[in-house]
């Protein structure tokens, strides 16, 4: 598909198409695109949607042309011997944007959805796409009243206004502030769904990581032996876990005396692990715990890891702890370990499948920055500071909103305030 977007895009798609049938908005015609020369570049449908009502609000003419890359190709520089230029990458939504038929979010989750590497990024990009912003809306609106309250306090002091009680009004803020403070932890959530799980094999040499790897992923793609340190730099690769990206770096074994560059091996791979959202250990669990496992177990508290017991075909030691043991020799275990894996992506990652989510980081920021200012706004009005500073965490509350959703606030509050109160005189 070639879109054609501009006050022009008509005129010029009339000179790449002449004669063919009469142009009707919105109606895909049969039409044959010849360069300057007459000769034929390709047959096929065109549309014209006139703007305002197109997907950039401009004049938009697109070009249903045949999939071969050399004929786009030529069909592009044809459009560009016209007079057009190639389009910067956004630029056709960023322009939806400008003339207002594009929302903020919307743009941002239509960019999502076409970076979306899972289903589950997918969906929850769709989702934000059409209910984060009238979420967000609804949020404005409820804030917005209670703005309006805290400004007929501050310019009408002590009058009866039939306002609603303090108390009641700190109660709408503080429920404000848990959902904001859900939304924002949506976040967690989102971000699994849109870049995936990475997951980090770490663990003493020989333990079984990159047999491992080679199992989750697959295929094999890294080296195995039973020469330890056989893993010298990091290797990364990604595979689909349920409806999730998951992202897997294999690092190299951790043991004492290694040489220098062996060592920088083990470097590196220590410093990608603490990248990632989830640390596998994994361990030999038919032999006895060494120092070195006992280091890194030392080394992962606190950090969210689990630890797997390998070598289970061989029989583990009693003693020997851990969350799942496996075999990479006879598959045992593996099963189990995707479905793990899946429970520990997302303990704690918020709302489960089926809940909004914010998807991206600049959302999830001004959230927290939004639940600040609601937490301002309840402190100073059940407080000292008074009236004055809540009205003005209210505000900046709602140019919070207002930078989520790219909408402009400020003398809406007071429109709103004349509106329902009846008090302008
Ligand atoms: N019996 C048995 N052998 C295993 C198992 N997992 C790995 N091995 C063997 O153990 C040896 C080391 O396996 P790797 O996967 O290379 O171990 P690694 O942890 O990546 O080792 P380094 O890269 O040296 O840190 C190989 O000979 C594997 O075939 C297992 O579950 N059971
Ligand atoms: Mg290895």
């Amino acid at each position: 598909m070639l879109r054609l977007s501009g006050a022009d895009a008509l005129a010029l798609a009339r000179r790449l198409s002449p004669g063919g049938p009469a142009w009707r908005p919105r109606r895909a015609s049969l039409r044959r695109l010849v360069d300057e020369q007459g000769e034929l570049l390709d047959s096929c449908l065109l549309t014209w949607m006139p703007g305002p009502r197109s997907f950039t609000g401009e004049d938009v003419v697109e070009i249903a042309c045949h999939g071969n890359p050399l004929i786009v190709e030529q069909l592009l520089d044809a459009c560009v011997r016209l007079g057009a230029r190639p389009a910067r990458p956004g630029e056709f939504s960023r322009r939806a944007l400008e003339h207002g038929r594009l929302g903020l979010i919307e743009a941002e989750a239509l960019a999502e959805q076409i970076a979306a590497r899972s289903p589950a990024g997918l969906r929850l990009a769709r989702q934000a796409g059409q209910q984060l912003a009238p979420a967000l809306e609804l949020l404005y609106e409820r804030l917005l009243d209670l703005a309006a309250e805290l400004e007929a306090r501050l310019d009408h002091p002590g009058e009866d206004l039939g306002l609603i009680e303090d108390q009641d009004l700190l109660l709408r803020l503080a429920r404000i502030r848990a959902e904001v403070g859900e939304l924002a932890g949506s976040w967690r959530a989102g971000r699994l769904a849109l870049s995936g799980l990475r997951l980090a094999l770490v663990g003493p040499v020989n333990a079984g990581k990159s047999s491992l790897f080679n199992a989750l992923l697959g295929r094999p793609r890294a080296l195995v032996s039973a020469t330890p340190g056989t893993t010298r730099d990091a290797v990364e690769s990604s595979v689909r876990l349920g409806d999730l990206d998951l992202v897997l770096v294999d690092t190299a074994g951790e043991r004492s005396g290694a040489d220098a560059l062996e060592q920088a091996g083990i470097e590196l791979g220590r410093a990608l692990a603490e990248e990632v959202d989830l640390c596998l250990l994994v361990v030999d669990g038919h032999r006895e715990a060494d120092p070195v496992e006992a280091a890194l177990r030392d080394r992962l508290v606190g950090r969210e890891h689990r630890v797997v017991l390998s070598h289970a075909d061989l029989g583990l030691l009693p003693e020997r702890r851990g969350d799942l043991a496996i075999s990479n020799l006879t598959g045992q275990g593996l099963d189990e370990l995707r479905a793990a894996l899946l429970v520990w992506a997302r303990a704690g990652a918020g709302p489960a499948g089926g809940q909004l989510a914010v998807i991206n980081q600049r959302q999830h920021a001004l959230l927290l920055e939004l639940g600040g200012w609601l937490a301002l706004a309840e402190e100073a009005l059940g407080g000292e500071a008074g009236v004055a500073l809540a009205a003005e965490a209210a505000q900046r509350g709602l140019a919070t909103i207002g930078e989520l959703t790219g909408r402009d606030v400020r003398e809406e509050v007071l429109d709103r305030l004349f509106a329902r109160f009846c008090i302008g005189k």
